[in-house]
């Protein structure tokens, strides 16, 4: 089974050099913090979404890719109880906490937002694994985990939708275990239990971004499957040369908080993708696994399943045939299509909802809305399965391109056909979905108007970036209209440098890893 690779000094990264200037650097401003050198370093890329938006969650497959931008730790380990952390960021100020000393899991008030939380939740969720797996390193769970000194620096942007917060919690999770004598770790255990690291600050996360940075590799996009087990599988794009294509992502400036918008953004799109599975099981009196993140209802895609194995009798889906795949999605389209009447398309109340699926307005409200707050006047319970349908059809349809493209094959209608995809993508995240925004509009028109095959929102959205697909021979001019007619113009005063940074060509990139310093 493959485990995160460990390097000895840091030569390992050869792609940007801009990279390894960066790890230098974070080496000597943890010297001067803390008067001593580190002993290790923990690293994991974000991460750019191709096509796959919102359904990870509902345990569809998704196609990121790695990126070279990434957040590390330099970690030095003592035996004093004590954890500090430090970022060379100075937005992120110094933060210290006590382990408790009876060797008890810590715990997070979410109410008190901070940096340092997304710390803690992965030091829970590596402290719960080692007391699963290897519990003499703790005694059974009465000896206190190590002391730790850490800084971390990242060139992932915050709030950009390229996943920094999954990088931050990877990067922290394999520091932890590697500071209390874990050095060999499976890529499928770090997946397993980085995946729900998040959800103890408060955010409902599916786990495209973890299995991104964790199974990245240098040239490779990845097929990550959540169905029958969580797993990352890294695969070559087909070339269309001589017309080379590229991944452009740009970060329009606006923020995606996904902390302090949850109840109306992201929680809430979880519970209405369950609600949705739920209504749809109940129509054909079918029982689905508890398998959501709220724990108490199905999923879209559990639905699916259970609708072809239970109530058709056919065999189960591996996830591997793709006509299977796009035969079973197109049946989820239609009945989505002609189950829902026209008044239950606008949207449904509280009662409208406990009604449809014969329960009490308490029932629901103990089953749906009780794991994390959400706040609505409507849910949209069709629109958002119509948006997951099709965003993995868009997925299987885009897998078979790739399948089925040669070398000798025309590029141009390859690069049509995908660019139509994620144009498809982009359209459903603004009308099903809702989770687009003015300015992820405006650039993706912009683009797609200037030599841009496709365009659309990566991540979570409501803000951050887009991803655009063009050819090296397009890209200057691509570029060029972004500058001009979406950075020049609503950030008049914004620096070369912060230019730079808000436009990245994106080459799949190597994913999470651990450095031996001595
Ligand atoms: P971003 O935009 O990186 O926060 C989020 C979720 C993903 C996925 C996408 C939408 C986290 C860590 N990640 O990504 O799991 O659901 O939105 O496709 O919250
Ligand atoms: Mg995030």
């Amino acid at each position: 089974m493959a485990t995160i690779p460990i390097y000895h000094n840091l030569s390992f990264y050869t792609d940007p050099e801009g990279n390894k200037a960066r790890y230098e650097s974070l080496l000597s401003k943890f010297k001067e913090e803390y008067k001593r050198g580190p002993s290790f370093l923990s690293r994991s890329p974000g991460r750019v979404n191709i096509i796959g938006e919102h359904i990870d969650y509902n345990y569809f497959s998704v196609l990121p890719m790695a990126m070279e931008v990434d957040v590390v730790a330099a970690v030095a380990v003592t035996d004093d109880g004590k954890m500090v952390l430090t970022n060379t960021d100075e937005e992120f100020q110094k933060e210290q906490f006590d382990l408790p000393s009876d060797g008890s899991v810590i715990s997070i008030n979410k109410d008190q937002h901070s940096w340092g939380n997304y710390f803690r939740c992965s030091l829970i969720v590596a402290h719960k694994f080692i007391l699963e797996k290897y519990p003499n390193l703790v005694q059974g769970g009465s000896k206190p985990l190590k002391g730790m000194r850490l800084t971390f620096d990242g060139n992932v942007p915050t709030g950009g939708g390229l996943s920094s917060s999954a990088a931050f919690c990877v990067a922290s999770i394999m520091a932890v275990l590697k500071a209390n004598g874990i050095n060999t770790v499976t890529k499928e255990d770090l997946t397993r239990i980085s995946v729900v690291s998040e959800h103890y600050v408060g955010v409902n996360t599916g786990g495209m971004d973890q299995c991104a940075s964790i199974y990245g590799e240098r040239e490779k996009a990845l097929l990550i499957q959540f169905r029958p087990k969580l797993i990352g599988i890294p695969f070559q794009i087909p070339s269309t040369k001589p017309e080379e294509m590229v991944f452009l992502v740009t970060n329009t400036l606006v923020q995606a908080n996904k902390h302090k918008t949850a109840a109306t953004n992201y929680n809430l799109r979880v519970v209405e993708m369950t609600v949705a599975a739920e209504i749809l099981a109940k129509k054909y009196n079918l029982t689905l696994p508890k398998d959501s993140n709220l724990k108490t209802a199905g999923t879209l895609r559990s639905f699916m399943d259970t609708y072809y194995e239970q109530y058709l009798k056919q065999p189960p889906w591996d996830g591997n045939d793709i006509a299977v795949g796009l035969e079973r999605t197109q049946e989820m389209l239609k009945i989505t299509e002609t189950f829902f009447s026209e008044e239950e398309k606008v949207g449904f109340t509280t009662e409208q909802m406990a009604k449809k699926l014969e329960m009490s307005v308490e029932h629901f409200t103990e089953t749906f809305l009780t794991a994390m707050p959400v706040r609505y006047d409507l849910m949209k319970i069709y629109q958002r399965a119509i948006h997951v349908f099709s965003e993995f059809l868009r997925v299987l349809q885009t897998l078979k391109l790739f399948h089925e493209h040669k070398p000798s094959d025309n590029s141009e209608n390859f690069l049509r056909a995908f660019g139509k995809l994620l144009n498809d993508s982009q359209r459903s995240a603004d009308i099903n979905n809702n989770s687009s925004s003015p300015e992820l509009r405006e650039v993706c028109a912009i683009s797609t108007a200037n030599g841009a095959y496709g365009a659309r929102t990566t991540g979570a959205g409501w803000g951050g970036s887009a991803v655009h697909l063009t050819t090296v021979k397009r890209l200057s001019e691509v570029i060029r209209a972004l500058k001009k007619q979406y950075y020049n113009k609503h950030f008049p005063n914004l620096s070369q440098e912060g230019l730079d940074a808000a436009i990245v060509v994106s080459k799949p990139a190597m994913g999470a890893c651990l450095v031996e310093l001595n």
